[in-house]
């Protein structure tokens, strides 16, 4: 780990405090409100919730991890204690919430049965991939050109991920086609959200290859994900939820 000046500990610091805060808020959120939307909906809230537990739980691991990796330095800034960060962290959460953002998702498109199980077996699996491949690439945390491990790795990870978000958005299109105006535009914003946010994921990844090095590719990466996953759990989440309640108040409708 990289000597840190106060500055970017506390910027990490907050950022991880400010993830478990989020997730929590989330998941009572959701817990409250589940009972809102139809029987036929409820797994995708339930999906949502599930993912900012598992998520919250992680960011407190993560977040005493960090606290015990440093100690202030008498002479100024943070200094590593030997004990050493566990990256892992991330990687094992998303191998679990991943999944069940994608099921999140397609549980409110208004697929069959049939189709859903197809297409969250496809793409559990294009998840499950991505995230080990870029774990392989992860683990090379010295590498500053393209040209190397973390490049390669991060590259194959590249493939699944494109093709999940293809799919994606070729189901979510779709569905806008068969829904109402107002559920459509939600649509068309969880697909604009997701693009953001997922994409956010390998720019961060990326980091060291921009330049960054030691304290600046450490800050750039837990920073990058850290705001990503605020903004691919909570706030896909809250749409996704928002998705389920006009469908259960159009179809209580007719
Ligand atoms: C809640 C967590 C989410 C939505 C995590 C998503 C993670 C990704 C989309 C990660 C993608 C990566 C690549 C496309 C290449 C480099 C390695 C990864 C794993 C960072």
């Amino acid at each position: 780990m990289p000597e840190l000046t106060s500055a970017q500990y506390f910027t990490v610091y907050n950022i991880l405090s400010l993830a478990i805060a989020s997730m929590m808020a989330t998941f009572v959120f959701f817990a409250l409100v589940r009972t809102e939307v139809s029987i036929k909906y409820r797994g995708a809230v339930s999906a949502g919730a599930m993912v900012v537990l598992i998520a919250g739980y992680h960011y407190f691991r993560i977040f005493n991890n960090w606290e015990a990796s440093y100690h202030i330095n008498p002479s100024g800034g943070y200094s590593p204690t030997g004990l050493p960060f566990n990256h892992a962290y991330r990687y094992i959460d998303w191998m679990l919430t991943v999944p069940l953002l994608v099921i999140e998702l397609v549980l409110i498109l208004g697929l069959s049965r049939k189709e859903t199980g197809g297409l969250i077996s496809k793409l559990g699996f294009a998840a499950f991939l991505m995230i080990v491949l870029g774990y392989v690439g992860e683990t090379d945390r010295v590498s500053q050109t393209v040209v190397s491990q973390r490049g390669l790795w991060g590259t194959l990870s590249t493939i699944p991920f494109l093709y999940i978000l293809v799919v994606l958005l070729g189901e979510i299109r779709a569905s806008m086609r068969r829904s109402s105006a107002q559920v459509s535009t939600l649509l068309r914003n969880t697909a604009l959200l997701t693009l953001f946010a997922w994409g956010f994921y390998p720019i961060a990844y990326m980091a060291p290859f921009f330049g960054l090095t030691g304290a600046g590719a450490e800050m750039g990466l837990q920073v990058g994900y850290s705001v990503a996953d605020i903004i691919a759990k909570c706030g896909y989440g809250l749409l996704i939820h928002a998705i389920a309640v006009h469908r259960t108040e159009e179809e209580a409708a007719v």
